[in-house]
C-alpha cells in the first residue's frame, strides 16, 4: 500500500482508445495499492458539463474509477484547464473530493504542494486572461445554462482555431513561470511541488524546494508510448512508467 499516488494529463477522448485503455487498467489495478490517488487535471480531453455524466464514452471511464472507491482507495481531484467544469454532481456520483488549485498536504510525513499548473504558465498572458474568464462562477453558470450539444459545438469550435493558432506560439510561453513557481513554493515553505500540463515530463531542484512534473499519456500516437505516475512511500516519491505495457520503477528523465 502507498500512502498516496498521483498521476494527470490523460486527455481521455474517443479518439485516443488505448490510452483509455491503458488508464482504465491503471484505475484498475496499481491504483487499487493507493490509499489516496490525486487525480491533478486534464483527465478529460475536455469536459463539457456535469450533464455530460450520462453520455456513453464516459461510462467506462466513470466506471472505472467509482469501482475504484469502492475497493477503498479515495479519490480527490485538480482541475485541469479541459476538465474544470467538473462540477459537485460529477464529484457525488463518482464519490471523489475536488480540491482548490493549489491545495496543500502533509502526507506520509512529507509537505507537498499540487496544482494543475496552468496558472503557473503567467508569460501566456492570453491564456491567463482566457482563464480568469471561464473560472468565473458567473461566466460558468452562463455557458452552463446553454444545452449540451451546444456547449459541445463550442468547444469544439475553440479547440479548432487554438490548433491553428497554436502552431505561430513560442514553446517558452507554454512553459511554466521561474518566478510565478518560485513564489509558490517560498509561500509554501519546506514544501515540494507536484503540477502537470506542460507535458516537460522531469524533476527540477528549484532553489526552494523540488518540482516534479507528471507527463501526459499518450499510447494512441503512432509508436508512441508515454505514461508515468508518481507513488508516495516511506522511501519517498517512487516514479513510475509504462514500458512495453509493463510498469517500471524508473527515473524521470
Ligand atoms: C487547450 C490550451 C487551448 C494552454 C473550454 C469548457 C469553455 C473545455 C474547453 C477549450 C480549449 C481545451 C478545452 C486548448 C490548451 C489552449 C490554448 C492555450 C496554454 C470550455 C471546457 F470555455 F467553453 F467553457 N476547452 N481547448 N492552452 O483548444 O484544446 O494549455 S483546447
Ligand atoms: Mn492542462
Amino acid at each position: 500500500q502507498f500512502p498516496a499516488m498521483f498521476v494527470s494529463d490523460i486527455h481521455l477522448s474517443p479518439a485516443a482508445p488505448k490510452t483509455a485503455e491503458r488508464f482504465l487498467a491503471f484505475l484498475n489495478d496499481q491504483a487499487r495499492c493507493a490509499q489516496r490517488l490525486y487525480l491533478l487535471g486534464d483527465i478529460f480531453e475536455y469536459w463539457a458539463g456535469d450533464d455530460d455524466l450520462e453520455s456513453p464514452e464516459h461510462q467506462e471511464t466513470i466506471g472505472a474509477l467509482k469501482t475504484l472507491v469502492q475497493s477503498g482507495t479515495e479519490l480527490f481531484w485538480i482541475a485541469g484547464n479541459r476538465d474544470f467544469l467538473v462540477g459537485q454532481t460529477f464529484a457525488a456520483h463518482v464519490g471523489i473530493t475536488l480540491l482548490p488549485d493549489p491545495f496543500s498536504l502533509i502526507i506520509g510525513g512529507r509537505k507537498l504542494v499540487l496544482s494543475h499548473g496552468d496558472e503557473l504558465c503567467t508569460d501566456d498572458i492570453e491564456y491567463i486572461k482566457f482563464r480568469t474568464m471561464v473560472r468565473h462562477p458567473d461566466w460558468q453558470a452562463q455557458f452552463l445554462a446553454q444545452d449540451l450539444a451546444q456547449r459541445k459545438a463550442i468547444i469544439s469550435h475553440m479547440r479548432q482555431k487554438s490548433h491553428e493558432e497554436q502552431q505561430g506560439k513560442a514553446m517558452s510561453i507554454m512553459d511554466v513561470n521561474a518566478t510565478a513557481v518560485k513564489n509558490l513554493l517560498v509561500k509554501y515553505p519546506g514544501y515540494d511541488l507536484i503540477h502537470g500540463h506542460t507535458h516537460r515530463h522531469a524533476i527540477h531542484q528549484e532553489q526552494a524546494g523540488t518540482r516534479y512534473v507528471l507527463p501526459d499519456w499518450d499510447f494512441d500516437g503512432g509508436g508512441s508510448h508515454r505514461g508515468a505516475f508518481l507513488a508516495l512511500d516511506t522511501a519517498g516519491l517512487l516514479h513510475f512508467e509504462y514500458i512495453a505495457d509493463a510498469v517500471h520503477l524508473t527515473s524521470p528523465p
